[in-house]
């Protein structure tokens, strides 16, 4: 027998012995039910995929490293991954695009997915961002219509920009993000030139236990890039894996990317006196009121060994917390604390925070017992109930939540504040000619296919509600007038 160490086997680990012919009756007889070899490849390969995320399907990741530059952060969470200047804390980070099937081209004009695993000492703690600040709605509650739009149509499985400003023309929350994508950041050159954000608002323990609000930055140290649509629709074509190719070359020729991680940080009581809603992820929060303070660095510095172990199987959810890092009252995060997981196991299984790529660093130890693919003892003869008398693990109530007040009627309650308008005016006016004019040639050029009139008119309604410039200019290029100015 050949040295084992490098012989074929089965799932079974019995060697193979042959992995070119079937067994079969004589050399033209049928192949033989037996040829148990032939069954296991052929079966396994049936069952090779996984069910693709239902949004940010087509992505790609790397591992990499977190390390704290300010002292000063102690002062705002317990976190004990932030805890100290020089801390590091390996991570492993997951881009994507939002809309398209895991086969797309990364070069759409899409937001981007930006999501980070730190495995830190007190368990996993996940920040599932986007490269955008804010979102097109803020009630979880719309989002899988929101989805719907911009999916393919029910009936000919084609993408409908008529569905697409259907929806964000009768959800003018939408406005503040649709400007951000069709701008210049809507295209990122790589995955290496964009920010990300954790985009809602997070609440931050301290160990006095008193509270701070904080949104997160991560600033590319390599700068911000972007392509223009012409060039980005010829690399969708040509390279659609442009992005996902570059990172891992950039990473396997050492270039390490990395980002500088900033807080905006708002004390709790400036929450309810905010010209704006601090819970509505469809707004910013002005770098003039809450400047950004340094928190650190993350360097990306090792490619995935195998992309479907590491990256397809990687699960982030927001409700992976850590003392110190608590949920704001934001509606889209909270729908968020529930999606996640149910996604997970779903789409990976029950037990699949034992996957290596999502296993805490930390261990674990609960009484959660069996379930599909259960890879580690199950907890042995452990009790698996509690409370119990035999030492099994208790609860630390310094890992409670700060307790906070709420008030008000249990309803289906909307916003109070509906001003969708002012923020995205800001973002269009703060932009150069130039930015302005590629803005309104993508709004152009991805609504003249749009066919209802309506559509078209409520749209522009909403653009010049913003600025009566960005509206006025983007009818004239569809050859409307904004239906203010209409005689
Ligand atoms: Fe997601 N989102 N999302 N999303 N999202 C998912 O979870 C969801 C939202 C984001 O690389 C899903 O594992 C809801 C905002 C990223 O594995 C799903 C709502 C932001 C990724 C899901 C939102 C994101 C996802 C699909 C509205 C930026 C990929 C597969 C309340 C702040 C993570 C999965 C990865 C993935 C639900 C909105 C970012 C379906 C219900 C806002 C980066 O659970």
């Amino acid at each position: 027998m050949a040295d084992r160490k490098n012989v074929q086997t089965t799932g079974s680990g019995a060697p193979v012995g042959d992995n070119q012919n079937s067994l079969t009756a004589g050399t033209r007889g049928p192949t033989l039910i037996q040829d148990v070899h032939l069954l296991e490849k052929l079966a396994h390969f049936n069952r090779e995929r996984i069910p693709e995320r239902v949004v940010h399907a087509k992505g790609g990741g790397a591992h990499g490293v977190f390390e704290v530059t300010n002292d000063e952060i102690s002062k705002y969470t317990k976190a004990d991954f932030l805890s100290e200047k020089g801390k590091e804390t390996p991570m492993f980070i997951r881009f994507s695009t939002v809309a398209g099937e895991s086969g797309s081209a990364d070069t759409v004009r899409d937001p981007r997915g930006f999501a980070v695993k730190f495995y830190t000492e007190e368990g996993n703690y996940d920040l599932v961002g986007n490269n955008t600040p804010i979102f097109f709605i803020r009630d979880a509650i719309k989002f899988p219509d929101f989805i719907h739009t911009q999916k393919r149509d029910p009936q000919t499985h084609l993408k409908d920009p008529d569905m697409a400003f259907d929806f964000w023309s009768l959800s003018p929350e939408s406005l503040h993000q649709i400007t951000y994508l069709h701008g210049d950041r809507g295209i990122p050159a790589t995955w290496r030139h964009m920010n990300g954000y954790g985009s809602h608002t997070f609440k931050w323990i301290n160990d006095q236990g008193e509270a701070f609000w904080v949104k997160y930055h991560f600033v590319s140290d390599q700068g911000v890039k972007n392509l223009d649509e012409p060039t980005a629709n010829q690399m969708a074509g040509e390279n659609p894996d442009y992005h996902t190719e570059d990172l891992f070359n950039a990473i396997e020729e050492g270039d390490y990317p990395s980002w500088t991680l900033y807080v905006q940080i708002m004390p709790y009581e400036d929450a309810l006196a905010y010209k704006w809603d601090p819970f509505d992820v469809t707004k910013i929060w002005s770098k003039e009121d809450y400047p950004r303070v340094e928190v650190g660095r993350m360097t990306l510095n090792k490619n995935p060994e195998n992309y479907f172990a590491e990256v397809e199987q990687a699960a982030f959810s927001p409700g992976h917390f850590v003392p110190g890092i608590e949920a704001s009252p934001d509606k889209m995060l909270q729908g968020r604390l529930f999606s996640y997981s149910d996604a997970h196991r779903y789409r990976v299984g029950a037990n699949h925070e034992q996957i290596p790529v999502n296993k805490p660093v930390s261990g674990t130890n609960n009484y959660q017992r069996d379930g599909f693919m259960r890879t580690d003892d199950n907890g042995g003869g452990s009790k698996n109930y509690e409370p119990n008398s035999y030492g099994g693990p208790t609860e630390d109530a310094a890992a409670e939540i700060s307790p906070f007040d709420v008030e008000g009627k249990v309803a289906s309650t909307p916003y109070p504040d509906d001003d969708h308008y002012t923020q995205a005016g800001d973002l269009y006016r703060m932009m150069s000619e130039d930015e302005k004019q590629r803005l309104v040639d993508a709004f152009v050029g991805h609504m003249k296919p749009v066919r209802k009139e309506e559509i078209i008119k409520r749209q522009l309604e909403i653009f010049y509600k913003a600025d009566p410039d960005y509206g006025r200019r983007i009818a004239e290029g569809l050859g409307y007038k904004v239906p203010q100015e209409e005689a």
